[in-house]
């Protein structure tokens, strides 16, 4: 069982995605535990994807990311980063077979509108949920533990 961190990107949310990526996650027998929408700080955008900030389609990542509304999200289960990234398809979606979320949604043409981010490995899973959510992982299991119903008996 592990966390991964899921963004559904500004196109996503302007193609009217929400719904149709949640359903999705939920069918997959995966748990969406966090959920917000909010815009993203350029500086937000500079930490997520430091391993980027040299190439020549910085800039216009940069700009893409910051143009509106974004949902990031933790999702939970049983191998959550690869079910997500396998869910989601590679990073070009005219790569992405169908049925995958970039192949089904992405644009086919510029590779940065791919619709949805998922971390690529427990470590980054760790960092970007700390990032995003300002949260660890034994913070939030005790989150998820402390959420289970009680039951009182009387
Ligand atoms: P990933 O999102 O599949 O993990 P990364 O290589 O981490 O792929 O790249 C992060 C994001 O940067 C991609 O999802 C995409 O939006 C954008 N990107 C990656 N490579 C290119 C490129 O060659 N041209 C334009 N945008 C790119
Ligand atoms: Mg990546």
């Amino acid at each position: 069982m592990e966390y991964t961190f899921i963004m559904i990107k500004p196109d996503g949310v302007r193609k009217g995605l929400v719904r149709e990526i949640t359903e999705r996650i939920d069918k997959a027998g995966l748990q969406i535990v966090k959920f917000d929408v909010r815009k993203l700080e350029g500086n937000t955008i500079d930490e997520h994807y430091s391993h980027l900030v040299e190439k020549h389609f910085y800039p216009s990542l940069k700009s893409f990311m910051s143009s509106d509304y974004v949902v990031p999200m933790i999702v939970y289960g049983e191998n959550a980063i690869s079910a997500m990234r396998s869910m989601m398809g590679p990073t070009k979606s005219a790569e992405a077979p169908k049925g995958t979320i970039r192949g089904d949604f992405g644009d086919k043409e510029i590779v940065t509108y791919n619709i949805i981010h998922g971390s690529d490995s427990p470590e980054s899973a760790n960092i970007e949920i700390k990032r995003f959510f300002n949260i660890d992982i034994p913070e939030l299991e005790q989150e998820m533990e402390n959420r289970k119903v009680k039951y009182i008996s009387r």
